[in-house]
C-alpha cells in the first residue's frame, strides 16, 4: 500500500514528519492526537488531501493542501465571542517593541493629508477613506498582549475603530471567506472572517492615546489580540473583502496561515 503511492525519491519519514505538524496543533484532545499522528501514512497523507504522492510538487500540494484543512479546522475551533484578556495601564510595557522584516529606520513614511484607504473586493462601498472619516467613527481602546513568534510579548495600549464596525460600514459581504490586507511596506496579509468580526479587532489609529507613530504602523494597523503579531498588519494602505486566499508575507514563507487562538 505505502509503496504504490511513494514515488521515487520520496522520503516517507519527512514527509509525515512535515504532516504531523501540520495537522498537530488543530487536535485538542491528547489520545485522540497521538492516535492520529502515529497512524498517520503516507496514504492519509495522499487521503487527507486529496492528492496523489508521486513526486516531490505533489508532495508540495499535499501539505498546502494539509495546511489549508488546518487553517479551516482551526477557523471551526475558534470561539468568536472569547475575548483575550485585558490589562490595567500599569502592566503597559515601556517602551513597546518594535518589530519588522526590516530596521527601524526604514519603517516606511506615509503622509496624513494625501493618505486614502483603498476598499475593494466584497463590498458594497468602494470609495476610499480619509483619516480624518476614519477618527469621526466611533473609536474603541483596548490594552491587550501582543504576542510575536519571534520570543517576545509586550502590553499595549490601541485605539481605533472596531473592525467590525467599519465592515459593516462599507457593506462588506461578511459571509465572505477573508479579508486581506496591502500595507505600504511589502507587507500583506489575510485572515478569516469571524476574526476580522471579532469584538476585540480593531482598526487602530493610536497608540496609547496618541496618533499611531511611524514604527508601530503609521496611519493605521490592524490589532487583533487573538492573533499572533506577525498577523497583524502595520501601515495598511488597501483592504479587500475575497472568497479567494492571498496568504501572506510571513505565511507564504510557511508560518501557520490562521495564527491564532
Ligand atoms: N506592514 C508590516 N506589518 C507588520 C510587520 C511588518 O514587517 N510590516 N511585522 C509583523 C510582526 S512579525 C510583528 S511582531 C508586529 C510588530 O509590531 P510592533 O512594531 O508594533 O511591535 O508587526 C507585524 N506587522
Ligand atoms: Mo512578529
Amino acid at each position: 500500500m505505502k509503496k504504490r503511492i511513494q514515488g521515487p525519491g520520496l522520503d516517507e519519514a519527512s514527509i509525515l514528519a512535515d504532516a504531523r505538524k501540520i495537522i498537530a496543533p488543530q487536535i485538542e484532545d491528547p489520545s485522540r492526537r497521538s492516535f492520529l499522528l502515529r497512524g498517520l501514512t503516507l496514504g492519509g497523507v495522499a487521503m487527507l488531501s486529496g492528492c496523489n504522492l508521486t513526486d516531490n510538487d505533489s508532495v508540495e500540494t499535499a501539505l498546502s493542501s494539509m495546511s489549508r484543512f488546518n487553517d479551516r479546522v482551526q477557523g471551526w475551533l475558534f470561539n468568536p465571542n472569547a475575548l483575550a484578556p485585558t490589562y490595567p495601564a500599569s502592566m503597559i510595557t515601556r517602551p513597546f517593541p518594535f518589530n519588522a522584516f526590516y530596521g527601524i529606520d526604514e519603517a516606511p513614511t506615509v503622509d496624513a493629508d494625501s493618505f486614502r484607504l483603498e476598499v475593494t473586493g466584497l463590498v458594497a462601498d468602494k470609495r476610499s477613506w480619509r483619516l480624518e472619516e476614519l477618527r469621526a467613527m466611533a473609536q474603541a481602546d483596548q490594552i491587550t498582549r501582543h504576542i510575536c513568534v519571534e520570543g517576545w510579548s509586550a502590553i499595549g495600549r490601541w485605539g481605533g475603530v472596531p473592525f467590525s464596525d467599519f465592515l459593516r460600514r462599507i457593506g462588506a459581504d461578511t459571509h465572505a471567506r477573508y479579508v486581506g490586507f496591502k500595507c505600504a511596506d511589502d507587507y500583506y496579509t489575510s485572515i478569516d472572517m469571524a476574526t476580522a468580526l471579532h469584538p476585540q479587532t480593531l482598526l487602530a489609529l493610536t497608540y496609547d492615546g496618541a496618533v499611531l507613530p511611524r514604527e508601530y504602523g503609521f496611519p493605521m494597523k490592524l490589532r487583533m489580540p487573538t492573533k499572533l503579531g506577525y498577523k497583524n498588519p502595520k501601515h495598511i494602505q488597501a483592504i479587500f473583502v475575497s472568497n479567494t486566499y492571498t496568504g501572506g508575507y510571513w505565511e507564504d514563507q510557511g508560518y501557520n496561515w490562521f495564527g491564532g487562538s
